[in-house]
């Protein structure tokens, strides 16, 4: 019998990482394929708008460059905490993805720039413990995410909209994206990221939202 391939006596979040990364060297070198979307990009209950609406908790916090920061830590090798030119200093991203808020309004082809969230990862290295991924905004605003989903290939701390900075009211200076999840698993204003051992449920999740929030199965409420 051959030996067994390497990866399969690697805990599974170290397969994801590895899976994780080689999709994102192919899509860096431009030789990946766009994900194949559903037929009906339109998730069930949700109707297209075309406008960008605005759901917050009623408060927009002012956060000039200079005052910004970005801590990230918890379960990585390399805890950092960015200022504003680190963070625009890493590699940059472009992706183009369409956005599903609860409420029931989507809308097609954001176009979104930032840091993909992968660059981040292998910024800090997450420990074989880390599995999953908890973030802290300056509203007060939290969510929660498993690592595997943030490690997709259209996850990204987007800091520009459709070719301009981002608007303060949408999340500016910087506003996580999970495209393949409802809008509120993405914090705007983000301000601390932590790596953990364990899941802890964020600011609507405790509020009876659903902690996995899968639009394409309508996976609204817990
Ligand atoms: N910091 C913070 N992030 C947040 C929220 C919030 O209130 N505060 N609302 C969430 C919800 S419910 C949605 S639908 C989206 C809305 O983003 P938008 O205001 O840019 O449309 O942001 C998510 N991220
Ligand atoms: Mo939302």
């Amino acid at each position: 019998m051959p030996p067994l391939p390497q990866c399969a006596k690697l805990a599974p979040v170290k397969e994801a990482y590895i899976a994780a990364k080689e999709r994102w060297a192919r899509k860096l070198a431009g030789k990946e394929k766009p994900a194949v979307r559903s037929e009906n990009r339109l998730p069930p209950g949700q109707r297209q708008v075309h406008n960008f609406p605005v759901l917050d908790l009623g408060i927009k916090p002012e956060l000039p460059p200079e005052k910004w920061s970005l801590k990230i830590h918890g379960h990585v090798e390399n805890p950092v905490t960015l200022d504003w030119a680190q963070f625009m200093a890493l590699p940059q991203f472009t992706d183009v993805s369409d956005f599903h808020c609860v409420t029931t309004w989507s809308q097609f082809d954001m176009e979104f720039q930032g840091v993909a969230f992968f660059s981040i990862a292998d910024l800090v290295k997450p420990k074989p413990s880390a599995t999953h991924v908890f973030f802290k905004s300056h509203d007060g605003y939290s969510t929660n995410n498993p690592l595997e989903v943030m490690l997709d290939d259209d996850v990204l701390i987007a800091h520009s909209w459709n070719g301009a900075p981002l608007p303060a009211e949408h999340g500016g200076p910087a506003r996580v994206i999970v495209p393949k999840r409802y809008a509120w698993k993405g914090a705007k204003w983000v301000r601390e990221i932590t790596f953990l051992d364990r899941d802890i449920l964020g600011f609507w999740e405790v509020r009876g939202y659903s902690n996995t929030a899968d639009p394409w199965t309508e996976d609204r409420f817990s």
